[in-house]
């Protein structure tokens, strides 16, 4: 028995951490309010192909419905209830789409929102997602149901009744985050809710769960909620699988709240690294690339195998959460291709890959006086469907930065080159850098103000290869340039300050 118990917690305690993806699939894509039947259709006919580990998807739970502003994505972040129909689709398109992806091997994460449900001025009504009632008034919530009972108001210590100062561990838990009706999750009741509805997504198929605003939640609530969780569905996964676990925790530094008290339970979402590339990535504050030379721990972040790392997420890209002025996007694209070729290229982490829509930015003071639009819709507020162009490129106001051919290309190589130690390092001191991955990939950047021209060590096995940025080995040939790698790994690297990317990658699998 007791032995029985130890087994179980350990399962409990670490298998979270692994992201159960198919092996050789070593990242994941967030498709940012895709809807269910487009994300279907990409799984099968792109992110499967060129070897993308799965898709986090926005909160598929039932959500306000705001008119004022019209739409905002932010909407679906105020849960009224667990019904599955949302913006993105119903529970058949839903149960449709994980089945699909699924069986193409890529695997589905979600966004789950449990630490609170709407505003607490969300008014009454039938303004929601799937049409239930709910009244935010007085804390009803009867498709849950939810009364005023299962709320934590009791306990926050604020006048105002929302978070005030962070520097104070128990309004940030237990006060209302910007008035959002916060929670009871030490009760049974509550913790019996929020992890049925997390269940039914499990034996739906999925393979984890993106837990959002877990710096507001308790960890030993967290851990209990994660303790009920079912394993991973049979029809896919291993016997005995349990769910992965990346827990938002926004911790910059500062605050009294920190990653580490929530990387027992899961893994956590490590915001330095976005925050600190931008930094690199732009120069500033007399940061150099040649400095990323101990990147990971080195920089003060979590352990390696405890983060979900990304360059920018839905938040940070339009100013919301923090990060700050650094974060790059696919808004200055030549440094953000940059920034996530090293991002996919380094083996720190486990990697997601951002994938956004275009607004209509209007920065006023620093600050986007639109960064509440949501996704490119019809005028009834309905999501517009992702179209796809035909060389490749979405339409329709979709980015797409996962199908941008250097980004695809490098997630490709991080699956070539799973497993292989950093080595190789050289920098020229300044902005120019390359490293490779054991003897199976290799990469160089030029993010200085004149030529690169050196001979660097690859560490690769003689012979030619394409280079994956400018273009790929198709039939046979390089569509772009070409690296000739002598017998003893070197080889002579020219990139010149204005090319279109001043960077490139090669790998055991671009070799002629
Ligand atoms: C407004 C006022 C409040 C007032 C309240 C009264 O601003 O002062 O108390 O009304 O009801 C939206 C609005 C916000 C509004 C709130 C409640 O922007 O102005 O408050 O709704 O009606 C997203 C957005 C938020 C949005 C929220 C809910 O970013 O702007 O709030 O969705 O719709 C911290 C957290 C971190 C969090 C990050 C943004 O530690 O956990 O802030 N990140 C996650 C998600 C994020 C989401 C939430 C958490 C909340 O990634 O997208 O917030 O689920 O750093
Ligand atoms: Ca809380």
């Amino acid at each position: 028995m007791k032995l029985l118990i130890l087994a179980t917690l350990i399962g409990l305690s670490f298998a979270q951490f692994n992201p159960n993806t198919q092996s050789g699939r070593t990242a994941i894509v967030h498709l940012f309010e895709w809807r269910w039947a487009d994300i279907a259709a990409e799984c099968e006919r792109f992110l499967g192909p060129n070897g993308f580990g799965g898709v986090q998807i926005s909160p598929p739970s039932e959500s306000i419905v705001v008119t004022n502003p019209w739409h905002p994505w932010w909407q679906r972040y105020q849960p009224i209830g667990y019904n599955l129909c949302s913006r993105s689709g119903n529970e058949n398109e839903l149960r449709d789409m994980i089945t699909r992806c699924n069986n193409v091997g890529v695997y589905i994460y979600v966004d789950a929102v449990i630490n609170h449900m709407c505003g607490a001025g969300g008014g009454s009504g039938t303004h929601s997602s799937c049409g239930s009632y709910f009244n935010a008034n007085n804390k009803d919530f009867p498709t849950v149901p939810y009364s005023n009972l299962d709320f934590n108001d009791g306990k926050c210590n604020t006048g105002s009744g929302n978070i005030e100062n962070y520097q104070d561990v128990n309004q940030v838990r237990n006060c209302r985050l910007v008035g959002l009706l916060d929670l009871a999750l030490e009760k049974d009741y509550v913790r019996g809710k929020t992890s049925d509805y997390m269940n039914k997504l499990i034996d739906m198929g999925v393979a984890g769960f993106r837990v959002d605003a877990c710096k507001h939640m308790w960890p030993g609530d967290l851990s209990a909620v994660y303790g009920r969780l079912h394993n991973l569905n049979t029809k896919w996964f291993p016997s005995g699988s349990r769910p992965f676990i990346f827990q938002e925790v926004i911790d910059l530094g500062g605050e009294p709240i920190t990653s580490s008290e929530y990387t027992g339970v899961g893994r956590v979402t490590e915001f330095k690294y976005g925050a600190k590339l931008g930094n690199v990535i732009r120069k500033w504050n007399g940061e150099k690339l040649s400095f990323l030379k101990n990147w990971g721990e080195g920089w003060g972040f979590m352990p390696s195998d405890k983060a979900l790392v990304f360059t920018d997420n839905h938040d940070n890209q339009r100013g919301h959460g923090a990060g700050g002025a650094s974060i790059v996007t696919f808004w200055d694209a030549r440094i953000y291709k940059m920034a996530v070729a090293f991002m996919l290229a380094h083996p720190y982490g486990f990697t997601r890959v951002m994938s956004s829509y275009r607004w209509d930015r209007n920065i006023v003071n620093g600050q986007d006086q639109n960064d509440w639009i949501g996704p490119p819709s019809n005028g009834d507020g309905s999501t517009k469907p992702v179209t796809i162009n035909a060389d490749g490129t979405c339409g329709n106001g979709w980015v797409c930065e996962h199908r941008w051919r250097q980004i695809t290309n490098m997630v490709g190589f991080r699956n070539v080159v799973n497993g292989q130690t950093f080595s190789n390092w050289w920098d020229n001191g300044s902005n120019q850098i390359s490293f490779s991955r054991g003897n199976r990939g290799f990469l160089v950047i030029n993010n200085d103000d004149w030529e690169l021209n050196a001979t660097l060590n690859t560490g690769l096995p003689g012979g030619t290869y394409c280079d994956i940025i400018s273009g790929q080995k198709e039939s046979g040939r390089c569509t772009g340039k070409q690296v000739t790698v002598g017998g003893d790994g070197r080889a002579s690297i020219r990139i010149s300050n204005s090319e279109e990317d001043p960077f490139m990658a090669i790998h055991a699998d671009s070799k002629l």
